[in-house]
């Protein structure tokens, strides 16, 4: 049990390097793994790693938990904050395995919007109930070598007990350096998003996994992670999502986000968007990202007015 993500994350990549049960090369990438493991957060919004060396990308993690929130699967929102995603797109155009949007809020023939049929059971229907699950992985893709993009994550289940709302995935291979930063965050993001469409508290989480390895490539870093104790400054405590989001609130998101994108919003336009701050915060962390990407420093009065605890991560990235 972890109460925050940082030591889960340095305990997680300590048993990979220290313990690991088996060195293989599944489609050629040498990596060192464990198999069934199961690792729980009782805090789930602290879902931030504060190890300096990380310089983990907070901007693109918030923008793949809003492109999961938009129903699609399309490469355009990602590989604008994640270039490197492109390599996993068979066809250049959208991520049929890695875009969860599309089958958590569009499934099937059917359309199947995954997410507001949980909420309906667990606020209407069974608060009880444990068939809510949200399912990723199918049946229906092409497993062999040849396909460079499978679903990692099987299904996400929602148990509400107690008036607190628990979430525990499943995943069939997790890269716990790389894949498991970004996976527990956008995760937990969405069960923060459904207890507060539920109005709960927010219980725990937990990550259960088949196969969790850390690459060849990465392991290195990974055991500089694991030596360097150096975190960053973080006065803060970690931002809560507010009651009261609902589609709405999403839709108006997706909306600025495009906008931000595309570049048509000021600073001025940011700061007088009519938001909860919290969701004013996320925006302008999508705007600052944006100045870099332009090619310009980072934007001294956006890092003014934006929540405190977001600073150093943007600082320790792109300072
Ligand atoms: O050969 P395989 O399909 O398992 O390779 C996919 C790799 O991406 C695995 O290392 C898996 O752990 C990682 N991955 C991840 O960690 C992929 C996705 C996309 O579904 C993810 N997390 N969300």
């Amino acid at each position: 049990h972890y109460t925050n993500f940082t030591s889960l994350y340095r305990d997680t990549l300590h048993k990979i390097c220290f313990e690991y049960e088996y060195v293989n090369s599944p489609r050629g990438n040498k990596e060192r793994e464990l198999i069934g493991f199961n690792i729980r957060l009782d805090n789930p919004p602290d879902r931030f790693c504060l190890s300096k060396i990380r310089k983990q990308n907070i901007v693109f993690n918030y923008a793949e938990a809003l492109w999961y929130l938009s129903g699609k699967n399309d490469l355009a929102f990602i590989s604008w904050y994640a270039p490197s995603m492109q390599r996993y797109s068979p066809d250049g155009i959208s991520l049929p395995g890695t875009g969860y949007g599309a089958r958590l809020k569009n499934f099937g023939a059917d359309t199947l919007d995954q997410i507001e049929r949980v909420i309906d059971i667990l606020k209407n229907d069974d608060p009880d109930s444990k068939r809510a699950v949200l399912q990723i992985f199918s049946a229906e893709e092409d497993l062999y070598r040849r396909n460079i993009d499978v679903s990692c994550t099987l299904g996400l289940q929602l148990l509400l007990r107690e008036e607190k709302l628990n979430m525990v995935s499943y995943m069939r291979a997790n890269d716990a350096y790389v894949g498991m930063l970004n996976d527990i965050f956008s995760f937990t993001f969405l069960q923060e998003y459904i207890a507060a469409r539920i109005g709960c508290k927010i219980g725990h989480y937990t990550h259960q996994v088949g196969s969790i390895h850390v690459y060849e490539s990465t392991h290195e870093r990974a055991l500089e992670l694991l030596n360097s104790n150096e975190t960053i400054p973080q006065p803060g405590t970690v931002p809560l999502m507010p009651i009261g989001t609902s589609p709405t609130t999403i839709r108006k998101l997706l909306e600025y986000e495009s906008e931000i994108r595309s570049g048509l919003l000021t600073f001025n336009d940011m700061a007088n968007l009519n938001l909860t701050t919290y969701w004013r915060d996320v925006l302008m962390l999508f705007w600052i990202y944006r100045q870099i990407k332009i090619g310009n420093a980072l934007p001294q009065k956006a890092l003014e007015i934006i929540n405190p605890y977001y600073q150093p991560f943007l600082i320790n990235r792109w300072g």
